[in-house]
């Protein structure tokens, strides 16, 4: 066999050279002399993407050589960002491509921003699924992603007059130099029609005649581990025409409608769809869902096969890993295909699937959990509801057996919603039929052992375990924050922090040192000066660099608490006001800095960021306030949008209520580039405090398990006067669109319940602000806190996480090429 990575391209300044200028000519068909940023930064990609190929390449020679168990991660959304610094990073090549460029007379970070976000994803959920790959290829795991490529990811968000607009994002429209579509890699995806029961050699055989069939097409995306030449697939499913038309065509009419039906059919893979909270119960989401998880598993089999003669290794050799339910329908199609394909029985073609499946639940409200109506599964799935039907069958006979007549438990057990309309329970399927079910934080594993999922958890405890989420620090420090990380590595003398987080325990020693401080302090500062400039160009307005940069970046979501950030701000605003001039000399200067999008349908979501804006217009031009209070907002909010602003925050606020937030990990972005954290004592804000102590974080309000009695004590419940007073701000009309707005403030007050307890929690929330203030004019001391934040991350890098799987669920070694 040939000797691996013998043939690599050089990454001396010269061939990278020549190997961009080579693509910008005859890749690109530009003039190997002319072209203009865009296209330097395409050549640049391409000819990164020729060293990721070698590396691909070798990587599957590899594993195909060894054949190791591998681990498939299937998810509906990989929100990815962009590609370029990421992979030069990943493959230390980073200076060697800044030099090149510079010499053709680019900066390499000019070419960097040129990259569209790929963000084929919601939020966290989708950007875990991207961390988790950048963690399993730096780990040498054998794993691959599986996802759709949608033409339209997240929509682009605009503001018009303070009101969110949406935007198609159609991040193709100037091509993806990062994919390569495999032509030859097609399956069919079936969908409809009946399904006929025949007898073969005394052998109940189930023919199903699909009325429709849409073929994917993959695209294949590597994804470079860091330190190691181990490059894995992110494989993205795209729908295509099938060659042949399916009809004998009587017309001309007929033929021209076959062929538009087919083209709708080929929209399935077109758009992501926005996250609405509660599950919505879309047909084509469900296609969506159904052709990522055929495509995939005929893959895997496939693959599979070319190495074993029968399915007796299967579960030795292939894992699945479900991002949250919305491939669960999987468990079914695995099921069609070892029953209707492979031909082999019940029982043992349901003992594969079960060793195979294991899902992780990102869910708390039970109205997030996926269901969806048997009508519905009939028409599109026939022969997938007729195996649901046989899983239950068997499910329920055995909980019989185990609790008699007990029949609430056994309805609330059941794959099957019964009612008026039938519905089917994805996560009762998915808890049936997963040997493993992860939450992603302590506290939300509590949470799904002791409620969400009890009544199985009380059946089977073996199936739960907790694994914490994390993040990258290749992407979240060392893209996104050089001039910190580079400090980092020189204090720490080693920068092998970048695979082993837990290292940056060493800056311990160092938290009190007067040289760091300074250093750690300067480079905060001078990405805020850089975030400054940004909010300039987006705003107009100049914001000053030494006050505090106070952020809020996630989705708008009720429970995130938004709406207690802006209550908070105005009644900052108020007291500043009131406020003798001598007085005003003693307030800390702070900037509050909020971005995110809204779901499409959701009012009051959208109406916070109006509510924002509206403030924000009447407070930055108050010339009383000055630059004592300046609130921002970001539009389009995305992964780059956050490489940005996190290095160039101090604080941080994460206020869902508490027991409302699975996790969370953008608390650990911010904590480990050093800004200090204001929260609830929910999701992953309670690990983080457990790892930094509380003396440097700023977590406030009631526990979990306290909230249920607060709920029901509600309505007795008075907050304290100055919320009502800057509620009633809001109602008066002080910032306009009175009206508009009382939909929103009656949820906390009057008619409404005040379901997320913004009323209850605002004294807290003021006085761990007011602590804020205090401790952010004692320099030293914040310095201090900062670096300390950075050093209790250790355990927050989703390298630590990955392992956790693939030891505890997996059951999966490295596999690395020297
Ligand atoms: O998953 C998030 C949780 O809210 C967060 O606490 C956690 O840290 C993170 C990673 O575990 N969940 C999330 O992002 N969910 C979605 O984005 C999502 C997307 C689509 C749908 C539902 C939820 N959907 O039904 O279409």
């Amino acid at each position: 066999m040939y000797k691996l990575m013998d043939q690599y391209l050089k990454n001396d300044t010269f061939s990278i050279q020549k190997n961009i200028v080579d693509h910008s000519e005859y890749t690109l068909a530009r003039s190997r002399f002319r072209f203009d940023d865009f296209e330097a930064y395409q050549a640049t990609a391409y000819s990164v993407r020729d060293r990721l190929i070698e590396r691909w390449n070798d990587t599957h020679s590899l594993m195909r050589e060894k054949d190791p168990k591998r681990i498939y991660y299937l998810s509906m959304e990989f929100l990815m960002g962009r590609s370029l610094l990421n992979s030069i990073v990943n493959i230390g090549v980073k200076g060697q491509y800044a030099d090149a460029l510079k010499q053709l007379g680019f900066d390499l970070e000019i070419l960097v921003e040129q990259e569209r976000d790929a963000a084929l994803g919601n939020g966290g959920l989708g950007r875990l699924a991207a961390c988790f790959l950048d963690s399993l290829a730096t780990l040498d795991y054998p794993a691959w992603g599986y996802g759709l490529r949608y033409e339209y990811g997240m929509f682009r968000q605009t503001i018009q007059d303070g009101f969110q607009l949406e935007h198609p994002d159609y991040w193709l429209n100037f091509g993806n130099p990062w994919e390569i579509q495999r032509v030859h890699t097609t399956y069919p995806v079936k969908f409809y029609g009946h399904v006929d029961e025949i007898q073969e050699n005394n052998k109940k055989t189930y023919i199903w005649t699909p009325g429709e069939t849409v073929e994917a097409v993959a695209y294949d995306n590597p994804i470079p581990g860091y330190g190691t030449k181990n490059t894995i697939n992110l494989r993205l499913w795209a729908a295509k025409p099938s060659g042949e038309l399916e009809l004998d065509s009587f017309s001309t009419g007929d033929y021209v409608n076959a062929v538009l039906s087919k083209q709708r059919a080929e929209t399935i893979s077109s758009i992501l769809y926005p996250d609405d909270r509660t599950y919505q119960g879309k047909e084509l989401r469900l296609k969506q869902q159904v052709f990522l998880v055929s495509a995939s598993l005929q893959d895997v089999v496939r693959r599979y096969k070319d190495f074993h003669s029968d399915f007796a290794a299967f579960p030795q050799k292939v894992a699945f890993q479900l991002n949250d339910t919305h491939p669960i329908i999987g468990v079914a199609e695995l099921m069609r295909i070892l029953l209707d394909e492979e031909k082999l029985d019940w029982v043992k073609s349901w003992e594969i699937t079960t060793k195979v499946f294991s899902f992780t639940n990102h869910a708390i409200l039970p109205e997030a959990l996926e269901k969806w109506p048997l009508e519905l599964l009939e028409n599109l799935l026939p022969r997938h509801l007729q195996i649901i039907y046989r899983i239950n069958f068997y499910f329920m006979e055995e909980m019989k057996k185990k609790f008699g007549d007990d029949l609430v438990r056994l309805s609330r057990l059941s794959i099957i919603e019964e009612g008026e309309k039938k519905n089917v329970r994805m996560a009762n399927l998915a808890l049936v039929s997963c040997h493993t079910v992860n939450g992603v934080s302590k506290s939300h594993f509590e949470f799904i052992k002791s409620s969400l999922f009890k009544d199985f958890h009380d059946m089977w405890p073996h199936k739960f375990q907790c694994k914490t989420n994390g993040v990258t620090q290749r992407r979240w420090m060392a893209c996104s924050n050089p001039d910190l990380s580079q400090l980092i590595t020189k204090w720490l003398g080693t920068e092998a922090w970048l695979k082993e987080l837990d290292l940056l325990l060493g800056l311990r020693l160092h938290a009190n040192d007067y040289n760091l401080q300074e250093q750690w302090m300067k480079v905060r500062r001078s990405n805020k000066s850089r975030l400054a400039a940004y909010i300039q160009i987006i705003s107009g307005a100049k914001v000053n660099v030494d006050a505090m940069f106070d952020v809020q970046i996630k989705r708008i979501h009720e429970y995130k608490r938004q709406f207690l950030n802006v209550i908070g701000i105005i009644h900052r605003y108020d007291c500043i006001k009131n406020m003798t001039a001598e007085d005003r000399k003693k307030v800390v200067p702070r900037v509050c800095i909020l971005g995110g999008k809204a779901p499409p349908g959701y009012e009051n979501a959208k109406r916070i960021i109006k509510l924002i804006h509206a403030v924000g217009d009447k407070l930055n031009n108050d010339p009383d306030v000055g630059d004592l209070l300046k609130l921002i907002f970001i539009p389009d909010y995305n992964v780059s949008m956050a490489e940005l602003v996190i290095p160039a925050s101090d604080i941080s606020q994460h206020l869902s209520t508490a027991g409302s937030e699975a996790c969370g990990t953008g608390n650990m972005k911010f904590a480990m580039n050093g800004c200090l954290i204001v929260g609830t004592k929910d999701g992953s804000n309670v690990e983080i405090q457990e790892e930094l102590g509380s003396e440097n974080m700023f977590l406030f309000g009631p526990s979990a398990e306290d909230i249920p009695e607060l709920r029901t004590e509600q309505k007795d419940f008075q907050p304290v006067l100055e919320f009502r007073r800057v509620v009633g701000m809001i109602r008066k009309g002080v910032f306009g669109n009175a009206e508009y707005f009382q939909p929103l403030c009656d949820t906390i007050d009057g008619a409404g319940d005040d379901y997320y307890l913004l009323g209850h929690d605002f004294p807290s929330y003021l006085e761990a602000q007011a602590a804020v203030d205090k401790a952010f004019v004692d320099k030293k001391r914040w310095a201090e806190m900062s670096i300390l934040s950075t050093a209790g991350c250790g355990q927050f890098s989703t390298d630590r996480t990955i392992r956790e799987y693939a030891e505890e669920i997996w059951n999966v070694e490295p596999l690395r090429h020297s």
